[in-house]
């Protein structure tokens, strides 16, 4: 298939085409995530070039020192149908963090506002008031982000393969893994390791940023063929899905109950000491 027909299907793709019709679903929503400086931002700026056939700028802040990292989910229309979503990222995984990251994940949090951490029962909280802000049709594909700069411990890969099958328990979604800096020589090593997770779809990537903005021919061609397959995982989804608002209810349960034992826990050794 070309990139003309690749580019086709990605525009004209709805819902409503799909063999069980749309099922409550309206739009993807392209739900990236990943550790602080991995690239997330510098990738939407690079998907966005890539679509529109533009030149680089920096729609998405992608950030120039390690002062402005991303605080707020972000989103970023591609088509009608196709969203991005830029989500705060994480770095050091704590109780809290992940209670965070899943919630953002899981579209809880309202679209284009800060995210907080919160402790104790305030994400619960925070859930419960975003309810008439988020919507159950938005059919979530997670996107995790990683820059294979980064040599990750044997500790460290044991972290990334948890917050890996989180994801994909959450969203019922396998994780498309998007690798950035790939002109760096780990790349294979990394690409291995989430294979060794059970990832199926693995794309690599050299982002656009403002220190290499020129536009390539094989960024876009890689991109383009990304959000094709993000179409056809929708598509393969939707033959399986039953009811939007039925999966919103499961992801709320699910990070509603790892609050609420979170702070079982904590409670728990707040009584022994
Ligand atoms: N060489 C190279 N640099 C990259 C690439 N992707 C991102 N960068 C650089 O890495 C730094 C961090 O990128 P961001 O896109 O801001 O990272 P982020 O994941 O959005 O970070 P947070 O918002 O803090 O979570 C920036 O200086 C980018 O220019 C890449 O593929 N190649
Ligand atoms: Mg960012």
């Amino acid at each position: 298939m070309d990139e003309e027909e690749r580019r086709r299907k990605i525009r004209d793709f709805s819902f409503d085409n799909c063999k069980r019709g749309n099922q409550g679903f309206q739009r993807i929503l392209l739900q990236l995530f990943g550790y602080n400086g991995h690239g997330k931002s510098s990738f939407i700026n690079s998907a966005i070039c890539a679509w529109f056939k533009s030149d680089y700028k920096n729609y998405a802040n992608a950030m120039d020192t390690d002062e402005n990292p991303t605080t707020q989910r972000t989103s970023y229309t591609l088509t009608k149908n196709i969203v991005l979503v830029d989500n705060r990222g994480f770095c050091k995984m704590d109780s809290f963090e992940i209670g965070e990251v899943f919630a953002q994940l899981g579209n809880l949090l309202p679209l284009d506002q800060g995210v907080g951490w919160s402790k104790g029962f305030g994400l619960a909280d925070r859930i419960v008031e975003a309810e008439p802000l988020v919507k159950a049709s938005d059919f979530i594909i997670p996107i995790f982000v990683y820059s294979v700069k980064n040599s990750p411990s044997s500790e460290f890969k044991n972290e990334i393969k948890g917050v890996f099958s989180t994801a994909r328990n959450l969203t019922g979604v396998v994780p498309i893994i998007v690798l950035t800096n790939k002109n760096h020589p780990n790349i294979s090593d990394i690409s291995n390791m989430f294979v060794d997770f059970g990832a199926e779809k693995i794309f690599a990537v050299e982002n656009y940023t403002e220190k290499n903005p020129k536009k390539r021919k094989e960024t876009d061609k890689e991109i383009i063929k990304f959000l094709h397959e993000v179409i056809r995982e929708a598509q393969f989804q939707a033959e399986h899905r039953q009811d939007a608002n039925q999966e919103m209810i499961k992801r709320k349960r699910f990070v509603l109950n790892y609050i609420h034992t979170r702070e079982l826990v904590i409670q728990k050794v707040n009584l022994k000491v």
